[in-house]
């Protein structure tokens, strides 16, 4: 849900990068918080084990001036992809307000992959939340690798959902994919906020959380 404070003038979104372990998730905000201008982001917080696990979350904060006279802030959420760590993914999905499921294209992941899937759907339901009523989209990561599986096999078994959602290909460990996803997604939550608050809808330029273009 959607934070607006009006004395402020701010308006903060929840991005939840959601997949399984070592899918990707963390690469995607090293790779976010490296390219964006220090004044437009905040610092990447990690909470880590040695063997670069996520332990809680990561947690990114973005800032962007897309809605006139608001400040948008994105704040960016991986969850820990380990199967023990299910009360703290449940924890981070609270008043979401995007999802980008993050793939591990190889061919070997795709059951867990699927279980992890699985488990965000569940763990919304907890919240009264369903994929049906949240912007979400898919990254397909590790496209880098031989054993990637092909793309339309990945999109058969996640992109089943009663409304097909968009996906990106990605390597995000070389940034490519990566603000593609970013920028989707925030067009995304934009569309579906400015519809729940009765804004025209707007035409959005195609770079809005952030610039890729450096600057
Ligand atoms: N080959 C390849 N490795 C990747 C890619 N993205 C991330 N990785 C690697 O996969 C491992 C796990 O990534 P991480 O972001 O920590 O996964 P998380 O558990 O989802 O947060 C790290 O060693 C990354 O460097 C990619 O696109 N291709
Ligand atoms: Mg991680």
């Amino acid at each position: 849900m959607s934070f607006i404070n009006f004395a402020r003038k701010e308006i903060a979104f929840k991005l939840v990068y959601y997949g399984p372990a070592l899918c990707g998730k963390t690469t995607n905000l090293e790779e976010i918080h490296a390219a964006v201008a220090p004044d437009l982001r905040g610092d990447l917080t990690m909470l880590s084990t040695r063997q670069d696990r996520t332990l809680f979350f990561d947690f990114l904060p973005l800032k962007s001036d897309i809605i006139k006279g608001f400040t948008s802030k994105f704040q960016l959420y991986t969850v820990p992809g380990q199967a023990i760590y299910n009360e703290t993914r449940k924890l981070v999905l609270r008043n979401v307000d995007g999802i980008v499921f993050v793939a591990d294209s190889q061919w070997e992941k795709m059951e867990e992959n699927a279980q992890s899937f699985r488990n965000m759907q569940d763990n919304l339901a907890e919240h009264k939340m369903s994929l049906d009523d949240i912007p979400y989209m898919l990254q397909f990561n590790k496209r880098d690798l031989p054993t990637a599986a092909p793309v339309h096999y990945i999109d058969f078994m996640l992109n089943n959902g009663t409304t097909r959602v968009p996906y990106v290909e990605s390597v995000a460990k070389e940034g490519v994919g990566v603000f593609e996803t970013l920028n989707l997604l925030s067009r995304m939550v934009l569309a579906a906020f400015m519809k729940a608050n009765n804004m025209p809808a707007p035409s959005l330029p195609d770079e809005i959380a952030v610039s890729t273009s450096g600057g």
